[in-house]
């Protein structure tokens, strides 16, 4: 499913973009457990209060998403994922973080410039990103956008940043020239699947009408140690073991 061509780009951009070979009934699948998850973390919310309620419909992600989804939790050993895994993490995987990430029309903010190592740094520190087109992805509904190349820029410093009504919080790249940004746009059952090194961002969604769901797992090593605890760390969910399909 991954070429040596893809490999390659891998390698010296530290991105590409893939088709998931997803068969289209677990796609509906994976978007109806995205709704189904929202849908009743709102329905909990409207017994607690409008703070509650309005928290649930700001949220940008719903991470471990394995444990709130058997469907999820079994999407995260597609075929795609394991390749990228036997190939640019080792024969050794765990599922390290999983969330869905959900961009509704209005209410879909920019999530800002970052590395998803300068979130946690990690012992080893880079590990693999598949960002997964549950639904086609495009500018309009706040795709991704990445700078190629820039995993060779190293781990760069990363700031908070606050909510605001145009972005989500979160923590900020500190660089200074984004000339290479490109957006990634890709149709459902594409996979984006890059090194946590990687300068992504993602768009608003100003389209009138088109929910944007994308699906991000991410491969670690096993027995990882966030440098901030000197503890393991992440969903520690065992998928490759001897380079074979662990359930
Ligand atoms: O899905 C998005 O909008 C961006 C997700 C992302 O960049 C992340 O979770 O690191």
């Amino acid at each position: 499913m991954i070429s040596e061509g893809q490999a390659t780009q891998f390698g010296e951009l530290g991105y590409f973009v893939a088709e998931g070979g997803f068969a289209p009934a677990l796609l509906q699948a994976m978007s109806e457990e995205m709704d189904r998850v929202y849908r009743e973390h709102l329905e909990k919310a409207r017994a607690e209060g409008e703070a509650a309620v309005a928290a649930v419909r700001n949220r940008r992600s719903f991470s471990q998403f394995h444990l709130l989804s058997p469907v999820a939790a079994q999407f995260a050993r597609e075929p795609i994922f394991l390749e990228a895994c036997r190939r640019f993490v080792g024969p050794d995987v765990d599922l390290y973080y999983n969330q869905a990430a959900t961009k509704p029309p209005e209410r879909g903010k920019i999530f800002s410039w970052h590395q998803d190592s300068g979130y946690v740094y990690t012992e080893p520190l880079e590990y693999i990103t598949c960002w997964t087109a549950i639904t086609d992805s495009n500018l309009d509904n706040g795709c991704i956008w990445i700078i190629p190349g820039s995993p060779k820029w190293g781990l760069l410093e990363h700031l908070p940043e606050p909510e605001t009504a145009e972005r989500y919080g979160g923590k900020t790249a500190q660089f200074a020239d984004e000339s290479g940004a490109i957006p990634v746009e890709m149709r459902a059952g594409q996979v984006a699947i890059f090194s946590s090194l990687m300068l992504h961002k993602s768009g608003a969604n100003t389209s009138a009408a088109s929910i944007r769901r994308g699906y991000v797992p991410q491969y670690h090593v096993p027995h990882l140690i966030a440098k901030h605890t000197g503890q393991g760390w992440g969903d520690q969910v065992p998928v490759l073991r001897g380079g074979k399909r662990v359930d």
